[in-house]
């Protein structure tokens, strides 16, 4: 009797060690995994998808564009290439507005809001800019006043 107790309290400190390591072990394990996972998720896509733009990265972005009368703001909007762009075109003004980006050379189709968006109400829609470089928007009713950038770096 008095000898099996000294064994089980360093057995049971044992036990606790391995368990201990074990998590440690399999922490990290997960860890790298993870990181490994991606990097390779990433250089999958780059190879799959549109050659000549970048890969879609799977984030998506909300920018909100005020439409007030007769100007956008912001005006001048920057956003990542292959990231998905969810604008909210709200209308602050009094006059009917919309939000028409000009991508069609660059992406194969322009991007655009509801074609009239009343005053007081908000149009949403997505887009996803894949070639870096400068594409216009702009509201159909008021040009040349209405008119913006957006900048895809
Ligand atoms: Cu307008």
């Amino acid at each position: 009797m008095l000898r099996s107790r000294p064994m089980k309290v360093i057995g049971l400190v044992g036990v606790v060690a391995l368990a201990t390591s074990l998590l440690a072990c399999s922490g990290g394990a997960a860890e790298s995994g993870s990181a490994t996972a991606a990097s390779g998720g990433a250089k999958t896509s780059a190879g799959a998808k549109a050659p000549g733009g970048a890969p879609a990265t799977g984030k998506t972005v909300e920018i909100s564009v005020a439409m007030k009368d007769n100007v956008f703001e912001p005006k001048d909007i920057k956003v990542k290439a292959g990231d998905t762009i969810s604008f909210i075109a709200k209308n602050e003004g009094i006059a009917i507005h919309n939000l028409m980006i000009q991508s069609s050379a660059t992406e194969g189709k322009d991007f655009a809001s509801a074609a009239a968006v009343n005053p007081g109400e908000d149009s949403k829609f997505t887009a996803t800019f894949t070639k870096k470089g400068t594409v216009k928007f702009i509201c159909a009713y008021h040009l040349p006043d209405m008119a913006g950038t957006i900048t895809v770096e």
